[in-house]
């Protein structure tokens, strides 16, 4: 369906003028539409392969974007600093298309979402913003919450998933390829332990997180470079803040983006390490156990051993999950995660010292 028809579905006013696919993200497809009244607007179709309940998904956003407005002090912009989702005509949360293509809408921050850290102290307001955003959502009632994608970051069953995808592969080139790869990471089979056996017994506390802390999921002030709003919701579930920290580490502390071709490029910036730290222990204000400050640096370990299991994984099962861009690019992606996990491995000790002397 043209992307005209589509908008005239929800609950704005005025003609499309403008319309512009944005092609980040690895999952689902998102436009910038422009409306006759000026009015801006991130139109996009929401990838139901990946998340197969819409209806689930669509009330846990809206549950977390009314909880999130009731938050914010006085004297904040509530359709800056959090998401607004526009309903459709009729009162639903996302249009089905005659295609059977989901379609969401919400009104487009005019801020800036960074690829990599281009200024000193951005990764700190990252930080900080991404801290507070948990912390605001600790006493969102968790029952209510779906489990978008089951078992999301449970890596003991992504491990076993990846397990599955070597010993079925179909694709024998691609598994003679990636063999040291593989090898790689079966043998480190005890960091998918990490979370999982202390979430089930009590060690680490179940908390409502984001799941999915990227760089590029925090819109930033183009003049303050304060992190203003936390975008992407999907994956808001249930889970560790080792999750939250982790993937927010992997990704933005990395000397080289998470598809970087050559892997001597990468390595863990222990300066942004620190500057992280520093902001998400001032963003979550307190509420770390010191069991989960403890644990930090293993859940940027973690987070990135689980990416490569993925990225590695979805190349062997012939790339039915990530976007990608060329061929190879899971296996670029599965082969970058591996190097970072290596570095990680030789600075835990390092690590460690940073977040003690922080607290
Ligand atoms: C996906 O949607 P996006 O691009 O922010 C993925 C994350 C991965 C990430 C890797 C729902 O995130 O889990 O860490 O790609 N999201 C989902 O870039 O699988
Ligand atoms: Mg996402």
């Amino acid at each position: 369906m043209e992307i005209k028809a589509i908008i005239s579905k929800f609950n704005v006013d005025g003609e499309l003028t403008a319309e512009k696919q944005l092609t980040c993200g690895n999952i689902n497809r998102t436009y910038r539409v422009t409306m006759s009244d000026g009015k801006r607007y991130i139109l996009q179709n929401i990838n139901v392969n990946v998340f197969r309940d819409p209806d689930a998904l669509m009330n846990n956003i809206f549950g977390v974007c009314d909880f999130l407005k009731k938050k914010l002090p006085p004297t904040a912009d509530p359709l800056r600093e959090t998401m607004t989702f526009i309903k459709t005509r009729d009162g639903g949360h996302y249009f089905k298309d005659d295609d059977g293509k989901y379609w969401r809408m919400y009104i487009y921050i005019d801020a800036i979402s960074y690829q990599s850290i281009e200024k000193p102290g951005l990764f700190y307001q990252a930080a900080k913003a991404f801290g507070r955003f948990q912390q605001l959502l600790s006493d969102y009632p968790a029952e209510t919450l779906a489990e978008t994608i089951p078992n999301f970051h449970n890596t003991v069953k992504r491990f076993a998933d990846f397990k599955e995808a070597v010993d079925g592969c179909a694709l024998p080139d691609r598994l003679e390829e990636a063999k040291a790869d593989i090898d790689d990471l079966l043998s480190r089979e005890q960091i998918a332990h990490i979370a999982v056996d202390r979430l089930a017994d009590g060690t680490l506390p179940l908390r409502v997180t984001h799941n999915d802390t990227k760089l590029n999921n925090i819109l930033m002030d183009e003049d303050t470079d304060e992190g203003i709003c936390v975008i992407d919701l999907d994956t808001v579930m249930p889970g560790s803040v080792l999750y939250d920290f982790g993937d927010a580490i992997r990704f933005g502390a990395s000397t080289a983006p998470e598809d970087e071709p050559d892997i001597s490029k990468i390595s863990l910036d222990l300066s942004l390490f620190e500057e992280f730290v520093r902001g998400f222990i001032e963003g979550t204000d307190g509420s770390l156990t010191k069991t989960e400050l403890d644990l930090l640096p293993e859940g940027a370990l973690l987070l990135t051993y689980e990416q490569a299991m993925r990225f590695l994984g979805d190349y062997l099962n012939g790339d039915t999950y990530f976007k990608i861009d060329y061929d190879k690019h899971n296996l670029v992606r599965g082969r970058a995660q591996i190097a970072l996990v290596k570095d990680i491995e030789h600075k835990l000790g390092k690590m460690h010292e940073i977040v003690n002397d922080i607290c």
